[in-house]
């Protein structure tokens, strides 16, 4: 594990996942997207697009449109369907790495493709945030970016590659951060999606608080 952040509490497990359990967790995501197609959102107020495309699993999902802003939600927005369960390799590995005594209720996919990227921003909208966040990297390497509590400090920069695992808890659950660029062609991983879905990043997220009991 090295810490990758400017603040405590952003830490990097390279190649946490082996080939099969990479290709076991595209198998997975294949599956979410067939019962909750990817879709577009859209900055509040604005309505620019995202560039990245999502999806989610679990029993709340991550959205944004121009009407309703950031928030979760129970049901995919085009769909109206509730979002599909999310898999119990998902919430082994939470248990194994975050040890946070309740499970996580969403887990966001997003969707990169070659052109995609996600500007400097903090992630909010968890009411829970003694809980930590876990992302994982699969398909193409990306460069990603993190950032103090001000939007203007220094900032530093980590290629993510496939099988990537970083664990985002503490001081820096609120740091700024976000994903400069794909590099295009670096993973073979992803062959049985349409050919536009370069890179596909998971977070899971508690998103309620957890029981007092529990914590
Ligand atoms: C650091 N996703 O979905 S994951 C996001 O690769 C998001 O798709 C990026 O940022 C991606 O919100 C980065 C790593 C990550 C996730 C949440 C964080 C890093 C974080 C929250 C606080 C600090
Ligand atoms: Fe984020």
């Amino acid at each position: 594990m090295t810490q990758l952040g400017v603040l405590q509490g952003i830490d990097l497990f390279r190649g946490c996942l082996d080939r099969p359990e990479q290709e076991a967790l595209a198998v997975a995501v294949a599956a979410i997207l067939d019962e909750a197609p990817a879709f577009r959102p859209t900055v509040p107020r604005t309505g620019t697009p995202f560039s990245v495309r999502m999806t989610n699993c679990g029993s709340l999902g991550w959205l944004s449109d121009t009407q309703g802003g950031y928030r979760y939600a129970s049901r995919h927005p085009e769909t109206g369907r509730p979002w599909p369960a999310m898999p119990a390799v998902l919430l082994e590995l939470w248990d194994r790495l975050t040890r946070f005594p309740a499970p996580p209720e969403a887990c966001l996919v997003n969707l990169y493709d070659a052109r995609a990227r996600m500007g400097l921003h903090r992630d909010f909208d968890e009411q829970e945030e003694r809980a930590p966040v876990l992302s994982i990297s699969l398909g193409a390497s990306a460069r990603f970016r993190v950032g103090g509590l001000a939007r203007q400090g220094p900032t530093r920069s980590v290629v993510l590659t496939s099988g990537d695992v970083v664990l985002i808890g503490g001081p820096g659950r609120l740091a700024f951060h976000g994903i400069d660029r794909i590099y295009p062609g670096t993973s073979t991983l992803l062959s049985m999606f349409d050919r536009s879905i370069e890179r596909i990043n998971l977070t899971l997220r508690r998103v309620s608080k957890a029981s007092a009991r529990l914590v």
